[in-house]
């Protein structure tokens, strides 16, 4: 099965990451969690990203705040999809984190989720993963269930508790 590999920005975007690695762990999927900095490590992004495909990973989740760039330097070194969690580490709230990692130009495409919206982006990555493996297909048709299963049930609570 493929890998995913988790990068961040620093260890200070875990908090916001582990999101990812919990979804990660809930669907069975192997991964790596990595520490790589876009502007503090350039050379280890470029390496990490250019050998991805070669060490087994499908897809790629790159967290990071501020001027963002680790998303977008890892779509220029590879071409697995790579997704991009943009980070509320800053004075402004993410929003600068966010645009960073969704502007990307044309022919360079980094799938961007919500600010600190990891576990979206560990799903993005199982559901492209699950192309090509039946045995996580259906524990992402699982998951939906166990997910509307629960709104069905707060539903029931709300219409009881306003009966
Ligand atoms: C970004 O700057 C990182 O992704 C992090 O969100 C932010 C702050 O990093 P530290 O100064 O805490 O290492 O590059």
């Amino acid at each position: 099965m493929k890998k995913v590999a988790v990068i961040m920005g620093s260890d200070s975007d875990l908090k916001t990451m582990q999101g990812a690695v919990d979804m990660l762990r809930e669907m069975e999927i192997p991964f790596t969690v990595r520490v790589i900095s876009a502007h503090r490590t350039p050379d280890m992004a470029r390496e990490f990203a250019s050998t991805a495909e070669e060490n087994g990973f499908g897809a790629i989740i790159c967290g990071a705040g501020k001027a963002a760039h680790l998303a977008g330097a890892f779509a220029a070194n590879c071409t697995l999809p790579v997704i991009g969690v943009p980070i509320k580490s800053s004075t402004l709230d993410g929003l600068d984190a966010l645009l960073s990692t969704v502007q990307m130009p044309a022919g360079m495409p980094v799938a961007t989720v919500a600010i600190d919206g990891s576990a979206n982006a560990a799903l993005l990555a199982a559901q492209m993963l699950a192309l090509s493996d039946e045995a996580l297909n259906a524990r992402l048709k699982a998951y939906r269930a166990r997910q509307t299963e629960k709104v069905l049930k707060k539903d029931a609570e709300i219409q009881a508790q306003f009966a």
